[in-house]
């Protein structure tokens, strides 16, 4: 079966304006793009078009998810802020000050929701093995009251809430790579035990003081949060570990109907906003330990929906080459030079995220 792929061009309309790095662009320093801009997604499409890749891959057409999905997971108040706000002739923001969005951003965001449910409900209803959603703006930072850290609405959440509708017995494991910590999806399905959720991030990066250990689900979701907070320098070794050890043996226990994995690439050795050192090649065999266990508990269904990841030039490699492995399409763009940071020594497993990924295991009794 095949590999679903979502893109659509008003991901790349989403505008995130001008910066200085994280701050507003001033006399102090001289205004560049947000963060969040669209290059490294785009680019990441384009690379997917002409590397060849998108031939064997069977195109998705996302459409806008309706206020009422909307409102599975966000209050009303949020939503309404955000349409009340995307009518100005500059936009908004989503919340936190560091998440605007432009005149009509509200449609672009109903949009990428709507490409991570298309590429969900493509997956369940067998029409492919496994999606990947390529959308724009983020979601795995929005929580039901507000959006944040370039997030406006939860786009996994509203996918996976979406789907309850449909089948209210539905399971699902949350695997998020993403450098940032997923604390709106965790917020979500707090209290929860239909979905659980995994996260793996950079310890206490962002949002500070989140995505603790302890940090595990509350009244009947008590237990369904889990929580992998790797020390900063993390490389392949550290984030493979994880997988084997922690997100395998949880994805065993919970038997899952599908994985669901907000997927950015911001915990790759180029982004500018983390501090780990995961390469193309860490993505690709991530990808492939979750395959196999999706093969043995839920018939291989996987949904990836695109989070963050800021290096133009190293996301569009991380993006092919796990989008390479779930397709099993063979495509050779990784140049040579990028090889070599397989073999530097910060892929070596040590003993600081041996202590964690340890103390996780103890906790969840995995
Ligand atoms: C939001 C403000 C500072 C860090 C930034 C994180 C965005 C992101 O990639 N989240 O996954
Ligand atoms: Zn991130």
């Amino acid at each position: 079966m095949a590999t679903g792929y979502v893109w659509h061009e008003l991901y790349g309309w989403h505008d995130t304006g001008t910066n200085a790095g994280l701050l507003p662009g001033n006399l102090v320093m001289q205004p560049y793009l947000h963060f969040e801009s669209p290059e490294s997604k785009q680019r990441f499409h384009s690379l997917v078009e002409v590397s060849g890749l998108a031939a064997h891959l069977v195109r998705i057409e996302p459409t806008q998810v309706s206020d009422e999905d909307i409102l599975r997971v966000h209050t009303a108040e949020h939503l309404a802020r955000i349409q009340r706000e995307s009518m100005q002739p500059r936009g908004g923001d989503a919340g936190d000050g560091t998440s605007p969005f432009g005149h009509r951003g509200f449609e672009i965001a109903a949009l990428a929701a709507g490409g991570a449910w298309a590429a969900l409900d493509a997956v369940l209803n067998d029409r492919v093995q496994n999606a990947y959603a390529l959308v724009r703006p983020p979601g795995h930072h929005a929580r039901p009251e507000t959006g944040m850290g370039f997030c406006i609405f939860a786009n996994a959440s509203i996918a996976i809430r979406k789907a309850q509708s449909v089948d209210p017995n539905l399971r699902v494991v949350t695997v998020d790579w993403d450098v940032h910590h997923g604390n709106g999806t965790q917020a979500v399905f707090w209290e929860d035990p239909s979905v659980l959720t995994i996260s793996l991030h950079q310890n206490d990066l962002f949002p500070r003081n989140s995505g603790a250990i302890t940090e595990i689900g509350a009244g009947a979701g008590q237990g369904y949060a889990i929580n992998v907070p790797l020390p900063a320098g993390t490389g392949n070794g550290g984030y493979l570990a994880t997988l084997t050890d922690v997100v395998v043996p949880a994805i065993r226990k919970h038997r899952p109907d599908v994985i669901v994995v907000p997927s950015g690439f911001d915990a790759s050795c180029f982004d500018p906003l983390g501090r780990m050192s995961v390469t193309t090649t860490g993505y690709r065999e991530m990808t492939r330990i979750l395959m196999d266990v999706a093969n043995e508990v839920c018939g291989g269904r996987i949904m990836m929906t695109h989070e963050g990841g800021y290096s133009p030039t190293y996301v569009p490699l991380c993006g092919v080459s796990v989008l390479s492995e779930l397709s099993g399409v063979h495509v050779d763009v990784i140049e040579p030079l990028y090889e070599t940071y397989d073999t530097m020594p910060e892929h070596e497993l040590i003993p600081s995220q041996m202590a964690v990924i340890e103390q996780v295991r103890e906790l969840h009794a995995l």
